[in-house]
């Protein structure tokens, strides 16, 4: 990605969702161009706030024309604005656990906090954030508790201890890693070599921009590094859970390939009403619906999405969302937004609007939180992230895909960061704070977005990738993703099980 295309928008608060991108940096001088479309859609009255592939279009259309550039009509503006393990036996009462009120807190939710002015040293402030959040981390870690400024490394004789944010990672000729880190005092130059195999192996999964602690001497100008520390997370202890709730993601509905019949046997079995007696036991301990973005297909994401779209209009495909999730009886349904929402594309995206899901917001239950965030359900920290830096770590480090993305949500529990690498696949916005630092350790990780189920337990966490409603699109099959379809995990009184609607 042009990080300077993606930083005069966000200078200009204004968020570019992948098709406007593409289409802006395809311009002979793409980035006088988006000056112009900046400029262009700034002037307008319309209170923008994702520029569409469609508002370049029409931008291009304008100028091609050599007409007198005007306001943009905002009508054609697509997105704006803002296998089961063992069932257990436990026996369940036939009564929903409605009585129960729901004992349920959002945590942390980007969405009401103030955003950037839009300045560059935003960007310092975003990363002095994310440095001195995860440098507090480190500095309780026992390795650390010496660490001094890099500065420093140079004038003393004893070990190096120090922690950094890396600025660049690569291997040599010779096959060593050679790693640049820094902190606010200055930066070091760092060797790890090939005959530490732990520790060169360790290496193979460190990411430009994440923070880490590092040990070691002095040779020259160089570093050698004996240990590398993470902030990481200790083990927690796993509390009971006396209830049920279900993980859902990427339902895409409005796309021709949203498993329409599938997503309504889930609502029936939630319901009570469908499925055998174990499935319909389960469905009756259920508290909580906890969806990870991608609800709707959304407008404009990709270029020529229309063709593979069966409701067209971004307002139509929350309503055909509320249709569905409104049928569900008693069970409290928290919503984030993914990539294909009608929410901003830079990370943290706030919740889904009410001015796009007006019938969503009526359902009485549902409750809307920014991606990430943290809840509470009944007590069980639950973190809910899309997983749009899925992508990127997928393409960055050997061995991780998007078919592992329980290897992934695990790299990132241990970094402590929700998407480490800064200026790929993964819009970042300039905030003061940098909000996907994760603060708290959760009892429960949720994701989505690489439409592939996974499940592991993490040092006391339940890490889940709840898959998909869509069937395999043109796109994935360019790219050979293979998507577990209907396939629904549940944490049922803290087993995990799968139950499928295929
Ligand atoms: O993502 C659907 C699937 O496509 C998921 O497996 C991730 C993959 N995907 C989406 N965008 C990209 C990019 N830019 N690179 C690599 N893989 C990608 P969805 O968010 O539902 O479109
Ligand atoms: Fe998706
Ligand atoms: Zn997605």
């Amino acid at each position: 990605m042009n990080d300077d295309i993606i930083l005069k928008f966000t200078n200009a608060e204004l968020l570019i969702n992948d098709s406007a991108y593409q289409k802006i940096e395809q311009q002979e001088n793409s980035l006088q161009f988006a000056d112009s479309l900046i400029k262009d859609v700034s002037g307008s009255k319309s209170d923008l706030f994702i520029l569409t592939g469609a508002v370049v279009d029409q931008f291009l259309q304008k100028n091609t024309a050599n007409q007198v550039i005007s306001n943009y009509s905002p009508e054609n503006v697509g997105i704006i604005d803002e296998g089961y393990d063992a069932i257990d036996s436990v026996k369940i009462s036939q009564n929903k656990l409605i009585d129960v009120p729901f004992n349920f807190q959002v945590l942390q939710d980007a969405s009401k906090k103030s955003y950037t002015n839009g300045e560059i040293k935003d960007f310092t402030s975003y990363f002095n954030s994310r440095f001195q959040k995860l440098k507090a981390l480190l500095l309780k870690k026992p390795g650390l508790r010496d660490s001094y400024p890099m500065k420093d490394v140079g004038v003393r004789d004893d070990v190096v201890n120090v922690i950094g944010m890396v600025n660049d990672i690569r291997n040599t000729k010779n096959n060593h890693k050679i790693m640049e880190i820094e902190d606010e005092t200055g930066f070091i130059t760092v060797l790890i070599h090939n005959e530490n195999h732990s520790l060169f192996e360790m290496a193979e999964s460190i990411v430009k921009d994440e923070v880490i602690g590092v040990i070691g001497s002095k040779k020259g100008t160089l570093v050698i590094a004996s240990d590398i520390i993470h902030p990481s997370v200790p083990r927690i202890e796993e509390k009971k859970m006396d209830f049920s709730a279900v993980f859902i993601s990427d339902i895409h509905i409005g796309s021709s390939t949203f498993l329409d019949k599938e997503f309504q046997r889930f609502i029936k079995w939630i319901n009570g009403d469908f499925g055998d007696e174990e499935q319909r036991n389960i469905a009756n301990d259920v508290r909580y619906l906890v969806i990870a973005g991608d609800v709707v297909d959304g407008i404009g994401i990709y270029p020529h999405q229309e063709e593979e779209l069966t409701i067209k209009n971004i307002y139509e495909q929350y309503e055909e969302a509320a249709r569905f999730l409104g049928d569900i009886n008693d069970i409290k349904i928290v919503i984030a937004p993914g990539n294909h929402d009608a929410s901003r594309l830079a990370e943290p995206q706030p919740a889904i609007p009410e001015h796009y899901a007006a019938d969503l917001y009526k359902i009485k239950n549902a409750e809307f939180v920014s991606n990430p965030s943290l809840v509470s359900l009944d007590g069980f920290k639950t973190l809910i992230y899309h997983g749009r830096s899925f992508d990127d770590l997928a393409m960055t480090i050997n061995g991780l895909s998007h078919q592992t993305s329980d290897l992934i949500m695990r790299e990132l529990i241990e970094k402590r960061h929700l998407a480490p690498i800064y200026g790929e696949r993964t819009p970042l916005a300039s905030e003061f704070e940098d909000h996907l630092v994760i603060d708290d350790i959760p009892d429960i990780f949720h994701t989505g977005h690489v439409h592939i189920n996974a499940y592991k337990k993490h040092k006391g966490i339940h890490m889940i990738n709840s898959g998909t409603f869509q069937s395999q699109t043109e796109f994935q099959k360019i790219y050979n993703i293979v998507p577990t379809c209907a396939e629904v995990p549940v944490l049922n009184r803290g087993a995990f099980k799968i139950l499928k609607f295929t």
